[in-house]
Order: structure tokens, then sequence, then C-alpha cells
């Protein structure tokens, strides 16, 4: 039998590189599988929020300041709009295709503790989810991430937002799971970096949900 396809999140802060660095991965996975025959894409990518979806549409306008949202509001749009992606996700992994997700819900639970929200209603919203197989944390320095350009408008690019984030993503850590891309590095060493780490997941392991967060 065909094994699963594995479910990735890369997750980090601003600047870090992650975004660049997802649809990276997708683009060699793709590449490879091309190269060995198969005619079907091996990989997808998938971005958090979805600013397509119903729901991604007004969590756009929020970003940009379009429209004001109540915080509890907004953190259970965010967490709906993974939920969206839920049966997409779980039917593209049994069916054999990587899922590459650029952030989930550690930038949910991550800005809005950073914004003050209760704790634990906070990291109950997104139990129920696929379970990634492995979290890529993008670990950047102050300095690099500073080098790489500046903020741009929207409204949670504020250097205080990125310390607060700074600050708790990192307790959000699961050794289990997790695991830490030196994100200083220039593109080609950190993509070497992310692929080693995908060669070494396992697809025997059953595909679970999250229980906790
Ligand atoms: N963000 C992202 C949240 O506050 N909660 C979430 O659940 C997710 C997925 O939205 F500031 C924040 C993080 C970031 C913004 O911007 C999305 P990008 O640049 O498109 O990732
Ligand atoms: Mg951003």
């Amino acid at each position: 039998m065909a094994s699963r396809g594995l479910f990735i999140v890369f997750e980090g802060l601003d600047r870090s590189g992650k975004t660049t660095q997802a649809k990276e991965l997708v683009k060699t996975i793709n590449q490879k599988s091309a190269e060995a025959g198969n005619p079907n894409p091996a990989a997808i990518i998938m971005n958090f929020p979805d600013r397509q979806s119903v729901i991604g549409k007004l969590i756009d306008q929020y970003l940009k300041k379009e429209i004001d949202l109540d915080e509890h509001s907004l953190h259970l749009m965010f967490s709906a709009d993974r939920f969206l992606k839920n049966q997409m996700i779980r039917e593209s992994v049994a069916n054999g295709i990587d899922v590459i997700c650029d952030r989930y819900c550690y930038s949910g639970v991550a800005y809005s503790l950073a914004k003050g929200l209760p704790e634990t209603w906070v990291r109950s919203s997104d139990v129920g989810l696929p379970k990634p197989d492995a979290v890529l944390f993008f670990d950047v320095s102050p300095e690099v991430a500073a080098k790489r350009g500046g903020f741009g408008q929207e409204r949670l690019e504020t250097s205080e937002m990125q310390k607060k984030v700074a600050a708790v993503m990192p307790t959000l850590r699961d050794d289990a799971f997790w695991k830490t891309v030196n994100a200083d590095g220039d593109m080609e060493t950190v993509e070497k970096e992310v692929f080693r780490i995908y060669e070494q997941l396992d697809r025997q392991k059953p595909f679970e949900s999250l229980e906790k967060i």
C-alpha cells in the first residue's frame, strides 16, 4: 500500500523566512516526485489565515485595519478558518500528499496570549484539528530579522507585538514533534536543514488529532 502524506507546520516570527522556505520545500518535493515519474503533485502549500476563505476575508480586513473586531471573536475566526481546512488536510494526507503549512494554531495561541486573552480559553479552540507530524520552529535572532527589512503596514506588524509573541512562542514547544530550525543562515543553508528534517519524518505512524495545545 502507498504510504500516507506528511503534515508539516512552519512557525516562527515575521521575517524568519518560514513562508519562503515552506514554498521552497513544496517545490523541491514536487520536483523530485516529477523526476521519479509521478504525474500528480506530491505536496501542497497551505497558509493560515487563508485570506481567500469566507472567514479569512474578514481576518484580512482586520489585519489591514479596514474593520475592527472583538479580540475573542477574532481568535475564534482564526480557529474556524483552520477548521475549514480540516477535511482537506486529512484527505490529502490519506491520499499520500504532503501538506506544508505556513502558520497554524501555534500562531493562533501565541498572538492571542500576547494580547492578554485568557490562557485556558485560548488553548482550547483548536483542539480536534489535525496534529502535525512536525512543527518546524524558525528561530531567527532579532539582529538578523532586523537586517531582513522593516515591518509592513498591517495591524500586528509592530515591534511591540513581535517582542510579546517572541516571548510566548517558545513556551508552546512540545519536544515530541517540534524541531528548531536555525533561521539565521542564508536561504540555501536553511533549505538543506529543512529538507534533512523532512526526510527523517515517519509516515508509518498513525495520523492523529490535537488533544491539547
Ligand atoms: N495570526 C495568524 C494570528 O494572530 N492568529 C492566527 O491564528 C494566525 C494563523 O495574523 F500577524 C497573525 C500572525 C500575523 C498575521 O500574517 C498573519 P501573515 O504575514 O499573513 O502570516
Ligand atoms: Mg507577516
